[in-house]
């Protein structure tokens, strides 16, 4: 049977060490993963801190891949990175806390994912500018769920101007070539 292949987008955020250089590792395991395609990546953000505000600004981004993984290959893709790269969990964590490195699976085509250990779309995506102004760079005629343009969305979120580009370096991370599924 052939797999069909899906648009899934990643929201990358990093706020300890050296966080470009997480975003840009993170960026390179997903070049270098079986079963995608296609990668793009936005530009850079450094943003203010969302939901526990002691802690350092973060930078984000969102990267769009095709992929033909099934929704655990996509969130076993996510875990690992995390391990990669230094992402510790305890029982101590400070629930939206700092962290070297965090890999949410936002949206995959029109899939719908509704587990206790899997969410999809990402159910806060929709709150946060540091995931939406990104994505604004990768799908500029994308529509919001209420129907308005993604632009005209974004104006309205409450924290926009907490969000500023730093760098559009990161596609260089994967080479400006296209990725083949499964080469
Ligand atoms: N999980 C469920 N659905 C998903 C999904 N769509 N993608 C489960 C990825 N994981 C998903 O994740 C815990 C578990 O959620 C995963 O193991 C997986 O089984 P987590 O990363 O500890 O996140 P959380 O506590 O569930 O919350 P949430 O809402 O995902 O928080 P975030 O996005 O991880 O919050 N401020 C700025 N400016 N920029 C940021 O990047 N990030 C956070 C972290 C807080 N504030 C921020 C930022
Ligand atoms: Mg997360």
């Amino acid at each position: 049977m052939t797999q069909v292949e899906l648009p899934a987008y990643f929201g990358l955020g990093s706020n300890l060490g050296d966080r470009l250089g997480y975003l840009a590792r993170a960026c390179e395991m997903m070049y270098n993963a079986p079963g995608f395609a296609r990668h793009a990546v936005s530009r850079v953000y450094e943003t203010e801190p969302w939901g526990f505000a002691n802690q350092p600004a973060y930078l984000n981004c969102v990267v769009r891949a095709f992929t033909d993984l099934d929704p655990d290959g996509l969130l076993d893709l996510a875990r690992r990175i995390e391990g990669a790269l230094g992402r510790t969990r305890s029982a101590e964590d400070v629930r939206w806390g700092p962290r070297t490195i965090d890999v949410d699976i936002l949206m995959v085509g029109d899939l719908e994912v509704n587990r206790s250990d899997l969410t999809i779309p990402h159910p806060r995506m929709w709150e946060r500018s540091f995931v939406i102004v990104p994505l604004l760079d990768l799908e500029p005629d994308m529509r919001a769920p209420d129907g308005r343009s993604l632009h005209a969305f974004m104006l309205d979120l409450p924290d926009v101007a907490g969000v500023r580009p730093i760098c559009a370096g990161l596609q260089g991370v994967f080479g400006g070539a296209e990725n083949r599924l499964g080469e």
